[in-house]
């Protein structure tokens, strides 16, 4: 009896159908980038070792206010949402880290959980607390704010909250160590808030998070402009997280959510100034078109997706820049794709943005910089981000045992039809 085949041999085998395309067009590219200087082991290897992490709520379909629509044999517990992001890393091999959302995902038996993530190649590497909910059970309620409340016991309540979530955490494997905090608090009427009086009550709350941290957490501290609020948000802007985060401590970081910012904002920019300062400490990849669209990353701005990741490698590059490693993650959730299709095509357009910026003459850019030749410059950014990369991130993934085409061979399974088959036509993602 032939042994069955296992998903490693199925996407070898699936890779024999496309090996004689890629080869021929990743062999015209490897010898163009060579030929413009480029070391191509170092862009495979600098492709390969970057991750993105998955977070647990961007496994079922978002929907909206006004309805869901369901993808059918979504993830029902912790378990199977391990088994989705399993996939996609299999797939990809670029997505090697969950993030878990408490108290939507709290692990029964955390023996289990590691073993499960062992044996998917995955760990779990941050936390996020919720105080935008009211759960069942809790005594106070956070309608009117958490860790800005007037009330001191409902900003313990979330206090010990916040605590708790990073215990669970530390119980979930020593590669998880940082915890993000998303407030919803805010204000929808002129004079709801007095502003400096709940800025300060933040301020203490986080700070009591902070010192209650382990030594080697990080926390951070995310921002957006509007929604739930739509008078005022608690943290707003970057502006706010990093006052908070220095006010915490050198472990406080902010926390860049690209779909948290009002249309036009210049988020390259800012990126820049937070790598100036050391205080990047994690990015919330998504695409937005209006505010929180929460769409596919790069599928609105890819432009502007690589001149983010052009400060990021210039930052890396300079010795001047003393900032922490940034956390990397998708935080999406929609109403329409199948989610695991979705965060294959984010995660292959975060690789193709991160292949881009790696290909930018810095030198160049630089001189042209100082010689005020805004012409030039803009020539070499433009330089890089017109090469077609797609042989280069796809090689990457090949070498460390992926697909060559992560979505054409997660389609070629019918794994959506599989996970229908065993979870139902109307499981619906826990915890949205
Ligand atoms: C709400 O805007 C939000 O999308 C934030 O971006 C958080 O990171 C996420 O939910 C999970 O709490
Ligand atoms: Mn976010
Ligand atoms: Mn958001």
């Amino acid at each position: 009896i032939p042994e069955p085949m296992t998903f490693s041999d199925q996407i070898n085998e699936y890779n024999q159908t496309l090996v004689g395309d890629h080869n021929f067009r990743w062999g015209y590219l490897g010898e163009q980038l060579s030929r413009s200087g480029h070391d191509v082991e170092t862009l495979l290897q600098q492709l390969a070792a970057f991750q993105v992490a998955i977070p647990s709520w961007a496994l079922g379909t978002g929907g909206t206010r006004f309805g869901r629509f369901p993808a059918g044999g979504e993830p029902r517990s912790l378990e199977e949402k391990i088994e989705d992001v399993g996939i996609i890393h299999a797939l990809n091999r670029s997505s090697g880290a969950i993030s878990l959302h408490i108290p939507w995902d709290i692990p029964h038996d955390y023996a289990a959980i590691r073993q499960l993530l062992q044996a998917n190649d995955l760990i779990i590497d941050s936390v996020n607390s919720n105080t935008f909910q009211d759960q069942s059970g809790q005594p106070l309620s956070y309608k009117f704010g958490s860790l800005c409340h007037t009330d001191a016991d409902v900003r313990q309540q979330a206090v010990e909250h916040n605590i708790q979530v990073a215990e669970y955490g530390q119980k979930l494997g020593d590669e998880c160590k940082t915890l993000t905090v998303w407030l919803s608090d805010g204000s929808d009427f002129p004079g709801q808030h007095h502003f400096r009086r709940a800025y300060q009550r933040t301020l203490e709350s986080l700070q009591t998070i902070y010192n209650a941290l382990p030594p080697d957490w990080t926390m951070l501290i995310e921002y957006k402009p509007y929604e739930p609020h739509f008078y005022s948000m608690l943290i707003p802007d970057w502006g706010t997280s990093l006052r908070l985060s220095e006010g915490c401590g050198a472990r406080a970081q902010v926390l860049v959510d690209l779909g948290h910012h009002l249309p036009n904002t210049n988020i390259e920019q800012i990126v820049a100034r937070l790598l100036h300062f050391g205080r990047l400490g994690g990015f919330h990849f998504n695409g937005s078109m209006y505010g929180d669209d929460d769409l596919t990353t790069g599928s609105i701005k890819p432009f502007q997706l690589f001149l983010i990741f052009c400060e990021l490698v210039q930052a890396a590059q300079d010795a001047v820049v003393r900032n922490p490693p940034v956390a990397y993650m998708i935080d999406a959730s929609h109403n329409l794709k199948d989610p695991i299709e979705d965060l294959l095509q984010s995660v292959q357009n975060i690789l193709t943005a991160y292949a881009k910026a790696l290909l930018v003459d810095t030198d160049a850019l630089f001189d042209a910089q100082e010689a005020n030749d805004a012409v030039r410059a803009e020539e070499v950014l433009r330089d890089a981000f017109m090469t077609d990369v797609r042989a280069l991130v796809a090689e990457a993934i090949r070498r460390q045992g992926g697909a060559l085409d992560p979505i054409g061979l997660y389609r070629h399974l019918s794994i959506r039809q599989q996970r229908i088959d065993t979870r139902g036509k109307l499981a619906v993602a826990t915890g949205l």
